[in-house]
């Protein structure tokens, strides 16, 4: 530990003594050695080392003892042990603007609150207001306090945030001032989960650009403003960061500020291998780091940066190293799937279960989208919550199907919905409907529904017992997690992997916002064992068919490519997949 560590510990001992109510004696003893220390002009390091420890002013025995256990084990018992003793709820909110330990023990004690929730609800109920040196006031900027800090504190859906990007794009590009602009960061390496928005712009007017981009309609505050670069908070408590630079430097501001932190890193140091020196501002004939425009190797584009570096292009949503530098210098990247190359979900839920259209609407609302084919695929009986079907109510939703089918082709229009079921995977992996039911449909998928808890090598037998159902076409949501709500359940994912390829079952990559389920990282496993991916909706209403292009960006970020994708086929091969995959022996 250094010594600014040193003192940071020391002055949280002293926050949380007084939090504690402590002698305000043994509280002062600890803040004034955390300032001492912070201006000290040699390591404690020497000073102990030399034994001048105690020639340090109104520093005694016990304290010193500390420092020498911190500086030579990088640990203190005493600050753990205290740490351990205070709810820490109560630590989180000295988080808050205006509360100091003083004021939190007086909250806790008068109204026995213990953490940020419970004092939103109190004073929601106006019961700081009347503590002993609150107020109106007081209580008014708490609340505002534990607002702003949960937004900024937020991470966002990936789907979430886009249309508001998009917007802002618009005004960009919109924007006379304006010569390039794009989005950047997480959003532009479609992580499925981003932290805020990312823009940036090349202008030669920045300072016009920024003033206007912060007076745009419908933002919330400004939270930082300059002359090159603005924070603000969008709807929904979003930040947006955007940034302007000069139109030479844009291409490396852009690679720069897209990231991933891990892949910028590799390519700087391919840079500096070549003898040359990247950083946001360009690409420099420099053996050390440098700014200067003289020394720039023009390069118009990211891509005509990556051939500087010996690369062939890599798309923004392959930038975390994860493999993408070995396939850029192998050769040219594949072309990676693109969402209008999907030509329907084959997951997809109606009014006979718990979806808002019924057959006929979805298939006329499809057909208007230009897609070719839609899986209707509702719940099974055990899904009661979802009003799952029973056998005779499925057999009913397969003739209205068919009929719908029928007309279709009398009318001579070239689409097709799908008859199917996303039958429940029981806890024992039997499947919630007999094989001679699901011998009946289209296409049939796996799900789990319920019994989430059951230990990974019970969740993962259970899981593989149904992809080894000849019937089964499709394992769905494989880790049944809810981005930013619900964990994954525990499954060994490689193996259900494994089965799928020795079964000839197709994964899918359900486009749900929070689902994103089979999650991007592993599909290169998926793909190096055969296994085919399907980019479903799981569409609940018409609006949902926007969810194949959430998932395509997702496909692109796994790396995958049109061949990967089963629903990229058209429907006589699609068809004809599924009939075989039942044809299958064991
Ligand atoms: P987020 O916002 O948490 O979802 O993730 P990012 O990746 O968008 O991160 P953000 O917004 O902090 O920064 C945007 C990009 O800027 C990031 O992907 C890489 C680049 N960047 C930011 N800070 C650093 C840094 O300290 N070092 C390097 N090499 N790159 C950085
Ligand atoms: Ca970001
Ligand atoms: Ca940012
Ligand atoms: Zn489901």
């Amino acid at each position: 530990m250094n010594n600014d560590q040193v003192a940071d510990v020391l002055g949280k001992i002293a926050v949380l003594l007084e939090l504690k109510g402590e002698n305000p004696f043994k509280t002062r003893a600890y803040s004034n050695a955390a300032r001492q220390i912070e201006t000290l002009n040699e390591p404690l390091q020497r000073i102990i080392d030399e034994g001048r420890l105690d020639a340090l002013r109104g520093i005694g025995d016990a304290l010193q003892a500390k420092i020498v256990e911190l500086i030579s084990t990088g640990r203190l018992v005493y600050f753990e042990e205290l740490k351990a003793s205070i709810p820490p709820g109560l630590v989180e909110m000295l988080d808050i603007p205006g509360l100091g330990p003083k004021k939190v023990k007086a909250l806790s004690d008068q109204l026995g609150v213990l953490s940020v929730e419970e004092l939103e609800k109190a004073c929601q109920e106006n019961r700081v207001s009347t503590l002993k040196g609150f107020g109106e006031k007081t209580q008014t900027n708490i609340l505002e306090g534990i607002t702003r800090r949960r937004t900024y504190a937020s991470r966002h859906l990936l789907y979430e945030v886009q249309p508001l990007a998009e917007g802002l794009l618009d005004q960009l590009r919109q924007h006379p001032a304006v010569v390039r602009c794009s989005t950047a960061g997480s959003l532009r390496r479609c992580r499925e989960v981003v932290g805020d928005v990312d823009l940036l712009a090349s202008s030669n007017n920045p300072v016009e650009v920024i003033t206007d981009f912060t007076s745009l309609p419908g933002l919330l505050s400004i939270i930082a403003k300059g002359e090159t670069k603005a924070s603000v908070l969008l709807e929904g408590g979003v930040q947006c960061d955007l940034r302007v630079v000069s139109d030479a430097e844009f291409p490396s501001a852009l690679m720069y500020f897209t990231g991933s932190k891990e892949h910028n890193i590799v390519m700087r140091q391919r840079a500096i291998e070549r003898g040359l020196r990247l950083n946001e501002y360009g690409l420099f004939r420099s053996s050390v780091e440098t700014r200067d425009p003289a020394l720039r190797i023009p390069c118009p584009t990211e891509e005509a940066i990556f051939q500087e570096l010996g690369l062939y292009f890599v798309p923004p949503e392959m930038r975390e190293d994860l493999g993408e530098f070995q396939l850029a210098t192998a050769g040219p990247l594949p072309r990676l799937v693109e969402w209008t190359d999907l030509k329907g979900s084959l997951h997809n839920h109606s009014t006979w279960s718990d979806g808002r259209q019924s057959p006929a609407d979805i298939a006329k609302s499809m057909i208007d989208l230009g897609l070719a084919y839609w899986g209707v695929t509702d719940h099974s009986k055990s899904s009661f919550q979802a009003n799952g079907l029973m056998i005779p109510r499925l057999q009913a939703q397969i003739r209205e199907v068919r009929q719908i089918n029928v007309d279709l082709e009398r009318d001579g229009i070239d689409f097709r919905l799908l008859t199917g079921t996303e039958v429940d995977i029981l806890k024992d992996g039997s499947l919630d409907f007999p094989d001679d039911v699901l011998a009946e449909l289209d296409v049939v998928i796996a799900s789990v529904h319920q019994g989430f808890t059951l230990p990974e090598p019970e969740m993962t037998a259970r899981i593989i017992k149904a992809i080894g159902n000849p019937n089964v076409h499709i394992l769905g949501h494989p880790t049944g997690r809810l981005l930013l709500e619900r964990e994954a359940y525990a499954v060994d994912q490689r193996a259900v992997i494994d089965a799928c390829a020795k079964n000839g079952t197709w994964i899918e990559l359900n486009a749900s916002p929070s689902r994103l389920d089979l999650d991007w990282r592993l599909w290169a496993y998926a793909k190096s064992r055969g296994v085919k991916c399907v980019i479903n909706c799981d569409a609940h209403k018409l609006e949902h068919a926007a969810f194949l292009r959430l998932g395509a960006g997702l496909a692109r970020k796994a790396g995958l490519t049109r061949e990967d994708i089963v629903n990229t086929w058209p429907l006589d091969k699609l068809k004809k997949a599924l009939q075989e995959k039942r044809n299958r022996t064991r």
